[in-house]
């Protein structure tokens, strides 16, 4: 239906067809048979998976908890391959569901959302996309993914360069041929340990350019035995359940000894254990390891340890396990032969911590100490993570304020939710939810589900209009400050998590840190009260 402008009238827009907007898309549609669309800007389905295709790029949580759970005939369905799914399965996977549910007729590909304004007198949302398309709806939802804005640094010179250069997160769909090359990789984040493996394998000489150390714990990929594919389709509800119980939504549960209570020799044992395991669930080993700093310096001592005893030249395993945040304080990286990739006769590490990068030349990358030719450069350089995705989209709630402005000092909304002034809008994932903390099919699909039942209410009621309270979000705010700060986590003054990899960016931790089984709690009691914090009408 379109009104007299010529505008399609909805009666919601999801934004993104990734895992959040395919079932949001799902839930308004089927469930409560609204009429409602979704815009993606990509050619296809997938969100962060259709962008990020570079080499080696692999989800860190494992397959058997990283899917949908709301439909146990899909649950039975679908069959991972391997212990974590690559991003091609993952792809795979999605445009899987969205053919099964039908998805796809009610997305509009390759439509980028440039700005979206609340019209208080209708009581509607305008969407206007960069072809020049608008769409009216009454509910907007953005499901854009917290790392879906890319970060290339402004290196002076750049421009200038005279062979190719990408970033991980937009990486060219025919891939990238590094065969007889000399490629530099800046950034060593979970990407940029995904991919200096798979790079160094076919490039004639790897570069990687460091400026901040990580950790990284073996990950152990591995195809899944069809005795585990069994026990899957066997346990999904139980799996399942798990991921409700657990802090980070995963499908382990945190271990309830205390690192400082557990005699030496016994720690190193488990920490020894958990390595051979390997994955995330290294940082479930002890339960105090992210709120006792004595009791992650014992982690981080070991992984230290273990890079210095896999590299085997002495200068460059200095350089990488000279770290200088607690582990999982910045998001813990898992890997595939990162460290190993070091001994390889074609792979050179610089620290541009010690020696920064100065700027890019025709020729390559230039330090202050050297300058080192390049044909490729990859910048694996991360993302404007949580926010970027939803500033960039131009939205002006009440009055045109801009969101902008209501965010220029950080994130400001209730429950991750919902921001005041900007009715009927709800953010899938948004800073000041666990969404990045928690694995995230989890955290979408409690999300997604909660903004469902909130629609179906209002239709029950005759409700028009759902707002955050300035008050709730004022106290949201400093409750997500107050429970990141009894953990770690602020301790990583140069994570992503507190927008302190983009310069400028206001230094905030963005993610709710309580975990997901409190937040869900929370979440449940405030609809309990009568969607306590929210101005209905
Ligand atoms: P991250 O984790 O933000 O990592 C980006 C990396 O790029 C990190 O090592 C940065 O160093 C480095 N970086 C960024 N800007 C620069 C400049 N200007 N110079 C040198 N090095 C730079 O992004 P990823 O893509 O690896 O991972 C993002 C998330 O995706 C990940 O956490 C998972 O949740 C999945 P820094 O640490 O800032 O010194």
């Amino acid at each position: 239906m379109t009104d007299i402008t010529g505008a399609t009238e909805l009666d919601a827009l999801v934004v993104g067809a990734g895992f959040a907007g395919l079932y949001q898309l799902l839930c308004l549609r089927d469930r409560l048979g609204l009429s409602v669309k979704a815009l993606e800007a990509g050619a296809g389905v997938g969100g962060t998976w259709y962008w990020n295709r570079y080499p080696g790029a692999r989800c860190d949580s494992e397959s058997h908890v990283y899917w949908y759970t709301f439909s146990p005939e899909l649950m039975r369905e679908w069959e991972w391959s391997e212990r974590y799914p690559g991003q091609p399965e993952i792809m795979r996977y999605l445009n899987f569901v969205a053919d099964r549910f039908d998805l796809k007729r009610d997305i509009q590909f390759n439509t980028r959302v440039v700005a979206a304004e609340y019209d208080e007198a209708a009581n509607r949302w305008r969407v206007r996309t960069e072809a020049g398309e608008t769409f009216v709806a009454k509910f907007l939802i953005t499901a854009v993914g917290c790392l879906s804005t890319a970060n290339v640094p402004k290196f002076e010179g750049l421009e200038s360069f005279a062979g190719d250069w990408y970033h991980t997160g937009q990486w060219p769909h025919e891939g990238v041929d590094f065969t007889g090359k000399r490629v530099g990789m800046i950034g060593t984040g979970s990407t940029g340990i995904q991919a200096a493996p798979v790079i160094a394998a076919s490039a004639e000489h790897l570069t990687v350019f460091q400026r901040t150390a990580n950790y990284s714990v073996p990950a152990r990929n591995a195809p899944l035995t069809s005795e585990f594919q069994g026990y899957i389709k066997e346990n999904a509800a139980g799996i399942r359940a798990v991921t409700r119980e657990t802090l980070n939504g995963m499908g382990f549960r945190i271990e309830e000894r205390l690192a400082v209570e557990t005699p030496a020799e016994e720690r190193e044992a488990i920490y020894e254990a958990a390595w051979e395991r390997g994955g995330l669930q290294f940082r479930a080993a002890f339960k105090d390891m992210m709120v006792d700093k004595a009791a992650n310096d014992t982690a981080a001592d070991f992984v230290k340890r273990k890079i210095r005893s896999i590299v085997k030249d002495p200068r460059t395993a200095a350089i990488l396990s000279d770290i200088d945040h607690p582990y999982a304080a910045k998001r813990p990286p898992i890997d595939t032969n990162y460290f190993e990739t070091y001994n390889r006769a074609n792979v050179t590490l610089v620290d541009v911590k010690a020696a920064p990068i100065q700027r890019i030349t025709p020729a390559g990358v230039c330090t202050t100490e050297a300058e080192y030719p390049l044909d490729i450069i990859v910048f694996a350089t991360g993302f404007d993570a949580m926010t970027g995705p939803m500033l960039r989209m131009n939205i002006r709630g009440r009055d045109g304020v801009a969101l902008q402005d209501v965010w220029d000092a950080g994130p400001r909304n209730y429950l991750g939710l919902q921001i005041a002034g900007f009715p009927n809008l709800f953010t899938i994932t948004g800073p000041g939810s666990p969404s990045v903390l928690c694995n995230m099919p989890v955290a979408i699909e409690q999300h997604a589900d909660w903004i469902t039942d909130c629609i179906a209410h209002m239709r029950t009621k005759g409700l028009e209009r759902i707002e955050a309270r300035p008050e709730a979000v004022e106290k949201w705010v400093a409750e997500v400050n107050d429970v990141a700060g009894k953990t770690l986590l602020p301790l990583a003054t140069h994570s992503w998590y507190l927008g302190a990899n983009i310069p400028g960016k206001p230094r905030v931790f963005m993610p709710y840190a309580g975990g997901m089984v409190r937040y869900r709690e929370i979440c449940q009691d405030v609809v309990a009260r009568g969607y306590e914090g929210f101005a209905l009408a």
